[in-house]
């Protein structure tokens, strides 16, 4: 146990825990490292010494749980991600290190508040929406159940695009997020990797497998690594995020000497790009080479660590599988399995069915999607250029797969066709979804309802193959951060009402505010909580149904549906201003991807409507709707807590789970919800009583498009539904949206105007509930009380026990 005593062995001293202690250290951090005094501080020096100082706090447990998991030989959990949504780091590190107060004492002589501090602390987008804020709520349970893990990713130098609105559409900018440094960050320049790309194979002498691989490109990668501590726990892990750099022969100076500036660096440049920037979308041709890049580059700089860390404390290959499990999140890092291939057959000389059982063992793929168009597919061309030796692996692998198949299904050769990880329907493509579940030993969806359709429609073949592979495991979330740090007021409620904060580790634990739902001053209590986020968050009139629909712009989750049910309100109080209206602010926010002109024209509309409305003096009293800009983690943490209610409307059978739908159920946001993803779990835990369910379910949504979808039919049938349409397309919101209303009405995939008039009969009796404050806040209070399950560490837990196979490894405290 040399490495436990590792501080204590050199003779550092302990850090303290008074709030005397904690203003020793910010002091002495902000004079020594960074190099400034009291008297001179800026803003930004005081939020880095600060920074410091909490993280060398987390950095003393970090030291002690790597000593301890490293003392364990365990087996390792890699979660390997191109996402992630991490949030800002400084409000999660005080709460997680306990120095929350102490921080806040320690800043006044600086003459610097806290909150001052905090909003300098910028978020790192390295994630496009769920996906990637899942890894970052799954690493944040691993560390709270004590699992040795580690998260492999990408440190792009521009996360995802900074969203403004200009004229009512969509801006974008750039997202240097680390501008000003990254104080969270640790570089270990000591563990780069150097990755290949491209080039040529050269069989080896005396073997029919194993092969040379010569790159034309090679790159560096440069690790550094962010602490993810556990919740009331020992346990720091950490995400471990590469930067691809050019090596120092890429700096051509003899050019540069000779005024070629440009081309002086074009090598160096070349290999940066790789980090360069988070993709928002895969629909530009020109980037999807660059893509398929970054997908190796991860897989290869984290495979190489992953083999280093397992060879620091094993031997022999054959306890490979046994010490490792690495998940694959979503198929972008798929290339990691003929990767791990060559590295075991061609580098280390394993035969190739060694390799392959040990390979198969060692992965397993969640997949996060089912929209045809989502599936990753690489053209082989594109593969053979840029990977030789891997796609070489690949037709391997697919050799003796299609070998099973045909031994299992003898004489099916459209099924082979249909299976084979090469598609050969026009232009031959790596199918990256048949790779992925080819080469692990398990597969899961996201919640109940998506691994079904998996099973029984995108995946069923391979279902059929090898039923016990599919799994399940229902998305979760942090309630760290999404309850207690988003909504800190609620967070005083809760603890209140079960006599401390324990739930905050045992999310079932809120089942016990059950018996709470019917108390009347528990109920003025939770009510003017939140009112008080209301306020804070200044939408609107913090008195009105505050409507939130906040997420990624995609027609499959249907902001046009809200948008319709908005007009037609609009329309409805201007023919009965006297009415007796219930107030609503409705609240828009998320990203479109840059290129994705349907989307984008949403957005338009949903502003130009706002502009219209707020115009009008009959309207605007009763009826507000608002675009927040440049939706993420931060912005979310500042509306879940005040929303009412949640709009979760995607056409039954399109949106995997969500996960936003759990955030805002946790935080006593009412649902309005289709029966897709996850809403089915959440209306069955929280009772079909406390939800408002319309629309066609997912059967009912295939048969439909198999019957034909008239949307025509719609319009002229109902009146109120043409009044929207009719509306826009007469240019009564500015002129815009008629290609909203044009692709409404031709045709439209996501079935929309199938599901308006259950929408909005579904919004009457919303309104209906809302009248009735206690029956509303009674409702409210029993949708967080029965949400616990939709925990991230329940999540973790079920990885744990049914994929993974790991137990939790603690840390003993320092004492
Ligand atoms: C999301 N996927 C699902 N993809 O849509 C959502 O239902 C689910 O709750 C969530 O994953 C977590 O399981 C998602 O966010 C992406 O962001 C893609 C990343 C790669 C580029 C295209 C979008």
């Amino acid at each position: 146990m040399g490495r436990m005593d590792l501080r204590q062995g050199i003779g550092l001293r302990r850090l303290g825990s008074t709030a005397d202690d904690f203003q020793q250290d910010l002091l002495s951090s902000l004079y020594y490292r960074k190099g400034t005094t009291v008297e001179s501080a800026s803003a930004r020096d005081a939020y880095e010494a600060l920074a410091l100082t909490v993280r060398d706090r987390l950095a003393d447990r970090r030291a002690r749980t790597a000593a301890a998991q490293f003392a364990h030989n365990p087996r390792w959990v890699y979660y390997l991600s191109a996402e992630y949504l991490l949030g800002a780091q400084l409000e999660q590190n005080l709460l997680y290190s306990g120095t929350g107060d102490l921080a806040a004492q320690a800043l006044k002589p600086l003459g610097r508040s806290l909150e001052e501090i905090e909003d300098l602390d910028v978020e790192p987008g390295l994630g496009n929406g769920g996906l990637g804020r899942l890894a970052a709520c799954l690493i944040d349970s691993m560390a709270t159940r004590d699992i040795p893990a580690v998260g492999y990713g990408i440190r792009y130098d521009f996360g995802i695009f900074k969203q403004s609105l200009e004229d009512g559409g969509q801006a974008e900018r750039a997202d240097d997020w680390a501008f000003h440094g990254n104080p969270w960050e640790f570089p270990a320049p000591d563990d780069r990797q150097t990755v290949g790309f491209y080039g040529h194979t050269e069989p080896v002498p005396g073997s029919p497998v194993r092969k040379r691989w010569v790159p034309g490109e090679t790159v560096l990668g440069e690790p550094s690594h962010m602490l993810v501590p556990g919740y009331n726990t020992e346990t720091v892990n950490i995400v471990r995020l590469w930067r691809a750099r050019g090596s120092e022969a890429s700096f051509d100076l003899s050019r540069f000497s000779a005024g070629q500036y440009a081309e002086a660096v074009q090598e160096a440049v070349r290999a940066e790009n790789i980090s360069k920037v988070l993709y928002p979308d895969d629909s530009t041709e020109l980037g999807r080479e660059l893509r398929l890049k970054q997908q190796y580059f991860l897989c290869s700089c984290s495979l190489r660590d992953i083999i280093r860390r397992f060879r620091l404390r094993n031997e022999n290959w054959d306890d490979f599988a046994d010490k490792t499990i690495i998940q694959l999140n979503d198929t972008h890092p798929t290339v990691a399995i003929p990767e791990l291939m060559r590295l075991l057959v061609d580098e280390y000389e394993l035969d190739w069915d060694r390799a392959w059982s040990i390979t198969r063992r060692t992965f397993a793929y969640t997949c996060h999607t089912l929209l045809p168009e989502a599936l990753e597919t690489w053209p082989v061309h594109m593969f053979e250029r840029l990977l030789p030796r891997h796609l070489e692996i690949i037709y391997l692998i697919n050799m003796h797969f299609l070998r099973e198949v045909e031994a299992h299904f003898p004489g099916d050769a459209d099924r082979i066709r249909r299976m084979s990880i090469i598609g050969e329907n026009g232009e031959r493509r790596v199918r990256m979804a048949h790779l992925a579940v080819v080469g692990t030993e398990a597969v899961n969806g996201v919640a109940e309802l998506h691994s079904k359709l998996l099973r029984e429609t995108v995946l069923q073949d391979f279902a059929d193959l090898w039923p016990a592979k599919f799994q399940n495991v229902t998305n979760g979330i942090s309630p760290r951060r999404f309850i207690r740090l988003a909504n800190p007021r609620l967070s005083e409620v809760i603890s209140d009402g079960l006599g401390g904060d324990g739930w905050l580790n045992d999310l079932d634990r809120l089942a016990e505010l059950e018996s709470l739902a019917d108390d009347p001053a528990f109920r003025e209590r939770w009510r003017s909580v939140k009112r008080a986020n209301k306020v804070d968050l200044a939408a609107g009139d913090p008195d009105s149904l505050t409507d939130v629909m906040i997420k990624r712009f995609h027609e499959y989750k249907r902001q046009q549906l809200k948008l319709l049910h908005v007009i037609t309100m609009y329309h409805r109080i201007r023919e009965n201003p006297n009415g007796d209206w219930i107030p609503r602010t409705v609240l828009f926010a998320g990203k479109a991807a840059p290129a994705y002109h349907a989307a984008k024209h949403i957005i338009r509309l949903i502003n130009a409507v706002a502009a219209t409305i707020a115009a009008d003096p009959v309207v605007a009293p009763h009826l507000r709707v608002v675009f927040a800009e440049n939706y993420n983690v931060t912005l979310a943490e500042r509306i879940i807590p005040a929303a009412d209610l949640s709009e979760q409307i995607s056409l039954a059978g399109k949106e995997a789970s969500g996960t936003g739908n759990m955030k805002l159920a946790l935080n006593g946001a009412l649902t309005i919800g289709t029966l897709d993803g996850a809403n089915i779990e959440i209306r069955a835990h929280v009772g079909e009583e406390n939800f408002f369910l319309f629309g066609l379910d997912a059967f009912q949504a295939a048969e439909a498009r198999i019957n034909g979808y008239h949307p025509r039919e719609h319009y002229e049938r109902d009146a109120e539904l043409r009044a929207a349409l009719d509306a826009i397309n007469a240019g009564a919101f500015g002129g815009v949206g008629r290609e909203v209303a044009e692709s409404l009405l031709g045709w439209d995939e996501y079935l929309t105007l199938a599901d308006y008039r259950s929408y909005l009969d579904c919004q009457e009796e919303v309104e209906r509930a809302w009248r009735d404050r206690d029956r509303w806040t009674r409702m409210s209070i029993l949708n967080t009380a029965r949400c616990g399950f939709f925990s991230a560490d329940r999540t973790v837990a079920d990885y744990a026990a049914r994929i993974w196979r790991v137990a939790p490894v603690p840390v003993p405290r320092e004492d």
